[in-house]
């Protein structure tokens, strides 16, 4: 009269099939993200799980030295964020970040990890300034603002100056 069985394999189709759509959907999502990427890197972070672009008001700036500065080789670098917290890096809070400096290399872009090495200064603690020794001649120094997870903020959140180390 009533065959369980029956119903229990069509339960069964009816699982994969909500498995296959959930799939498709996934496959859809990452689609959407590699074609957003090469379609528009600006808009890169827009597909990027947990990363929220910086606020359009926000902004960094060297407190020192400023543009055209002449230094000397050991000198201080300080700069500041409005618009935005400093928060150590590991942590992913909305609005928030940590400055990198960026010797003689341009601003990362949006939604990009910024790189760790000896051209690219992390101050995961929240530092606002630091001390480096440069070669003599004409330096370019950028400051760029990244998430938590080193995501960078992209150009918006960078600045560059033009400096001459004595
Ligand atoms: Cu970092």
């Amino acid at each position: 009269m009533f065959d369980f069985q029956a119903i229990l394999v069509i339960v069964d189709h009816m699982k994969n099939f909500s498995l296959s759509i959930l799939c498709l959907s996934i496959s859809a999502v990452a689609g959407t993200a590699v074609a957003g990427q090469s379609a528009d890197p600006q808009m890169a972070h827009l597909n990027i799980p947990g990363f929220e672009a910086a606020p359009a008001t926000a902004k960094v700036i060297f407190e020192s030295p400023k543009n055209h500065d002449v230094v000397t080789k050991k000198f201080k670098v300080k700069f500041g964020v409005s618009g935005m917290k400093l928060h150590p890096a590991g942590e992913l809070n909305p609005g928030t970040g940590h400055h990198h400096l960026i010797i003689d290399g341009d601003s990362v872009p949006a939604g990009q990890t910024v790189p760790a090495d000896a051209t690219h200064i992390h101050f995961g603690k929240g530092q606002t300034e630091t001390e480096i020794e440069l070669a003599p001649g004409p330096h370019k120094l950028t400051l760029q603002f990244a998430n938590g997870a080193h995501l960078s903020y992209g150009p918006t959140m960078a600045t560059t100056i033009d400096i001459i180390v004595k």
